[in-house]
């Protein structure tokens, strides 16, 4: 059986009063036997979740990683260095990356890689764009992005991994997935991990993200395949990231 999962995607929005003050909001509301939880902020606040979070069961995570395990790559920030900050997840893939930093499917995987030999575990977000749903390309475009993290992982890398499914087009829009779409893409991508490895599929937990907020987490999350939520600006209120953590009982 899966636990459900919900991850604060903060993107780059913070600073030390506001993290203070929504940290001790979550940990403060928290309840362990609702789902599991952690919060991906931005690098320069991994320090600040790493002290407000010790001792609590809500893990925290980075947005993105390097590809590279250390040397002359200017600005970027090694898996090992999140490791060494207590770090449980990195987020890879997003589609703000794919799209302003070009990020090929082939880097992600890259990505994923480094993240699990650090000893974390990668949050792979894939999705398709509205042009792309529109031609009837959305599961050729997931099944894609995730192959080439697939391609790169045994049976025990795989069970290593959470996926997350972010249609562009949900984005920031407050546009949302129905249930039954997100299922649906949900249920190929737990397929494709199964041609890999029926069991380790079965142990892999499937986020949905795109405008996921408290008024519709139950919904999409009562579907068999979803296994949370991987949430952009309602993770930036302690009640609405509460509200959708609870959600997922
Ligand atoms: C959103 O919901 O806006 C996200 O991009 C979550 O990662």
């Amino acid at each position: 059986m899966r636990r459900k999962l919900v991850v604060g995607n903060w993107k780059m929005n913070g600073s030390r009063a506001a993290n203070a003050t929504l940290l001790s909001g979550i940990v403060s509301g928290f309840d362990a036997a609702t789902a599991e939880a952690a919060v991906c902020a931005p690098a320069p606040y991994l320090a600040q979740c790493e002290a407000a979070l010790a001792g609590s069961p809500i893990g925290w995570g980075a947005q993105d990683v390097s590809a590279h395990a250390s040397g002359a790559y200017t600005g970027e920030v090694s898996a090992q260095m999140l490791a060494d900050l207590g770090c449980r997840y990195v987020i890879v893939g997003h589609s703000e990356r794919r799209a302003y930093h070009a990020e090929s499917s082939e880097l992600v995987a890259q990505k994923a890689v480094a993240v699990i030999a650090a000893g974390m575990t990668p949050i792979v977000c894939v999705g398709e764009t509205l042009d792309e749903r529109e031609a009837g390309q959305t599961s050729v475009v997931v099944r894609n992005q995730l192959a080439q993290v697939l391609e790169r992982l045994d049976a025990d890398g795989l069970e290593k991994i959470v996926v997350a499914y972010e249609p562009v087009w949900a984005i920031g829009t407050g546009r949302t997935a129905t249930p039954e779409m997100a299922q649906e893409v949900h249920a190929r991508l737990r397929a494709q991990l199964a041609e890999k490895n029926a069991v380790a599929a079965g142990k892999v937990q499937i986020l949905y993200g795109g405008s996921m907020k408290p008024d519709n987490a139950k919904e999409l999350m009562a579907q068999p395949d979803i296994d949370g939520g991987l949430i952009g600006g309602a993770a930036l209120k302690a009640a609405d990231f509460l509200a959708i953590i609870h959600a997922a009982t």
